[in-house]
Order: structure tokens, then C-alpha cells, then sequence
């Protein structure tokens, strides 16, 4: 199979956008051992099944945010004791990323509590982008709902991926966001798409949503035009203050089964083991990239919350014999 070398693996002809949901609830249903034996063969005819990807976050501009998605401690609506600061100076970012960068990370995630930028700080987000490249490191943003023209001048500077999650699916979504629509979601995705950077859309599980729904999710990102080219699924980090904090979470071996159903519709696409390592057990995390996660966030932190220190993830691909992807390969 001559897949390896498609230039745009989530875009060659085997990979499927047709998925029906219930295929994908049947997936959801198979025996663990068939589920993840068949994600492990896809994984292999497309990637390396030893190389994982590696991204560190920054939150650029925390806190205050005027949306109430029920699982963040960075909206404006709960008391969550976090404070709120405006958006960092271009030179802090640019000393981050190159700690980063000096702890193995090959992209760059800047995140901001924003429903959507303002004009006025387009510039100096552009400015970050051409700095953190300059670096060499791969760019990534994530800021909420763009317009046109912010999305002009963000390829423009020449960012690579930008992260816009669709969190649930459709019909959950309400439950947990009430200042916005999914549909609003996807403008903003097409958008990204059509300018020309790379996708990374996904969403989080454990905030009570049900089978069906972590089916819905992932049925509406493997029928996208295109599949994202990173597909991050976080487990919810239960956040004190805010109304998700006493979620039942989800079942472990369900998340694996979530990341293994992700494998295999969207075989092309980089899935992103993403919040909450730093609750899973080493046996966990070991599941997950056997069922076909091949990326992850390092540093300390996510954005706002815990993340494994570096000598812990050191330790765990040493164990697995996991390498880390280099920077033109991801
Ligand atoms: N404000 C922008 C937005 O919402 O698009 C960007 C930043 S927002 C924090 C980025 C993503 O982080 C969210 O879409 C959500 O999927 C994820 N996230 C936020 N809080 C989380 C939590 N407590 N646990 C897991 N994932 C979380
Ligand atoms: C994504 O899907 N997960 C990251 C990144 N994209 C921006 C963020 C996780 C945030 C977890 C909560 C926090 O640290 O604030
Ligand atoms: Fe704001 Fe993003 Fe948090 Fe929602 S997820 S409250 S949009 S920072």
C-alpha cells in the first residue's frame, strides 16, 4: 500500500467521509480486542505505530471569557478563582516557545479565552506566529470564532494549524454551551479549511454525554469535506467552579474505544491524546496509542490546567519504545 506516501494522507481516496452513525455505533460496539487489532492495522498502513507527535500549549490571554461552555474554568460566567489576564507581549510568547522547543515540542499552541479576537490585537497575534516560526517550531492557534479577514491575515503570517473544537455532538452540544451554536462552530472550521491551514478539531469526553453521542461527535468530523488533519480528544478535566466539576467523567476503556473508533474513520489523520494525561495511568495512555493516538501535548501544563511533567512522559516512551515524530514527518 502505497498510502505512506500520500502527500495528504486525510485526503486520499481510500479514507471515507460517507460514514453512517450507526456504522460508527456499531464500531463503537465491537469486542475491545477487535476494535483495537483493527484501528492497530489501520494506524500501521498510514503511520509509523512507534512515532508520536509532540505540541506544547501556551495560553496567551487567559481567563474572562464571555462564553459559557459548562467544562472551562476560563469563562466569565462561573467562579473558578482563576484569574483573568489580558493577552501576553509578543517577546514572553516568543521565551516560551523556545522552552518548548528546548523540551522536544515540534508545534506551538497558542490558546486564547476569547469568543472571538478583537481587530485591534490581529497584529501582534500575527507577530507571535512569524516569531514562534521563526524558531522553527510549527505554529498553532486557538482564539475562538474568526471572520474572514482574521483568517486572511493569520494564513498570512503563515500559521499552520489552527484548533477550533466541536467539543460533542450536535445534539449534546447545547447542554453544554449556550452562548453559541454547533453551527457557528463549523462556519469558523470552514473558513480555516478553505484559507488554506491545517484543521485540528475535536472535542472532550466524560462530560456526560452518552455512547451515542461521542458517536455523533465523531460521525460529524469524519464527514467533514475534508477530516481534520489533528483530531485532539480531551477527557474532561473536572474544573472546580464550574458546572461540569462533578461529571461522572467516562469509563477508561471507553475513552480507549473512542480514540480506536477515531483511528479508523479518520485513518489519515494525526488523533491527539490531548487533557487529561496527567489523570490516566501509564496502562491507559499505553492503550490509547495502541489504538491509535499518535500525539500529545508535553509541557507541565495544558492551558490553564495540569499536565505529566517532562521525566514522566521521558520514562513512558522509553517503556513503550515511543520516539518522538521529527518535525517534517508530522
Ligand atoms: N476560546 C477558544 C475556544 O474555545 O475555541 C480557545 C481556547 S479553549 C480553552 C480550547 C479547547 O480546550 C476547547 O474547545 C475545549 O475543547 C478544550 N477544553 C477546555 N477546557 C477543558 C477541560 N476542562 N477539559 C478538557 N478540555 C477542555
Ligand atoms: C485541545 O483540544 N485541547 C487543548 C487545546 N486543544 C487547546 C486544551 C485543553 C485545555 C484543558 C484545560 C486547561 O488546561 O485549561
Ligand atoms: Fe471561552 Fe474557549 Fe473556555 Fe469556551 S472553551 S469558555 S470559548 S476559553
Amino acid at each position: 500500500m502505497d498510502l505512506e506516501f500520500s502527500d495528504s494522507p486525510t485526503q486520499s481516496p481510500s479514507v471515507r467521509h460517507d460514514w453512517r452513525k450507526a456504522e460508527i455505533e456499531e464500531l463503537f460496539a465491537e469486542p475491545f480486542n477487535d476494535l483495537l487489532f483493527r484501528a492497530q492495522t489501520i494506524h500501521r498502513q498510514y503511520f509509523d505505530p512507534n512515532e508520536v507527535q509532540k505540541s506544547t500549549l501556551l495560553s496567551i490571554k487567559t481567563g474572562g471569557c464571555p462564553e459559557d461552555c459548562g467544562y472551562c474554568n476560563q469563562s466569565a460566567h462561573f467562579e473558578t478563582g482563576l484569574p483573568a489576564s489580558r493577552l501576553m507581549d509578543t517577546d514572553a510568547v516568543l521565551q516560551e516557545a523556545k522552552k518548548a522547543k528546548a523540551g522536544g515540542a515540534t508545534r506551538y499552541c497558542m490558546g486564547a479565552a476569547w469568543r472571538e479576537p478583537k481587530d485591534r490585537d490581529m497584529d501582534d497575534l500575527c507577530a507571535m506566529v512569524r516569531d514562534v516560526k521563526g524558531l522553527g517550531l510549527e505554529t498553532c492557534m486557538t482564539l475562538g470564532m474568526l471572520s474572514d479577514d482574521q483568517v486572511a491575515a493569520l494564513k498570512e503570517a503563515g500559521l499552520d494549524y489552527y484548533n477550533h473544537n466541536i467539543d460533542t455532538s450536535p445534539e449534546y452540544y447545547k447542554e453544554i454551551i449556550t452562548t453559541r451554536t454547533y453551527d457557528d462552530r463549523l462556519e469558523t472550521l470552514e473558513r480555516v479549511r478553505n484559507a488554506g491551514i491545517n484543521v485540528c478539531c475535536g472535542g472532550i469526553v466524560g462530560m456526560g454525554e452518552s455512547r451515542a453521542d461521542r458517536a455523533g461527535m465523531l460521525h460529524t468530523l469524519a464527514t467533514l469535506p475534508e477530516h481534520p488533519e489533528s483530531v485532539p480528544i480531551n477527557m474532561l478535566m473536572r474544573v472546580e467552579g464550574t458546572p461540569l466539576r462533578h461529571s461522572d467523567g467516562v469509563d477508561p476503556i471507553e475513552f480507549v474505544r473512542t480514540i480506536a473508533v477515531a483511528r479508523i474513520l479518520m485513518p489519515g489523520s494525526m488523533v491527539r491524546l490531548s487533557a487529561g494525561r496527567e489523570h490516566m495511568s501509564e496502562e491507559m495512555q499505553a492503550l490509547c496509542f495502541f489504538a491509535g493516538a499518535n500525539s500529545i501535548f508535553v509541557g507541565d501544563k495544558l492551558l490553564t490546567t495540569p499536565n505529566p511533567k517532562e521525566d514522566k512522559d521521558s520514562q513512558l516512551f522509553e517503556k513503550l519504545g515511543l520516539r518522538p515524530m521529527a518535525l517534517d514527518a508530522s
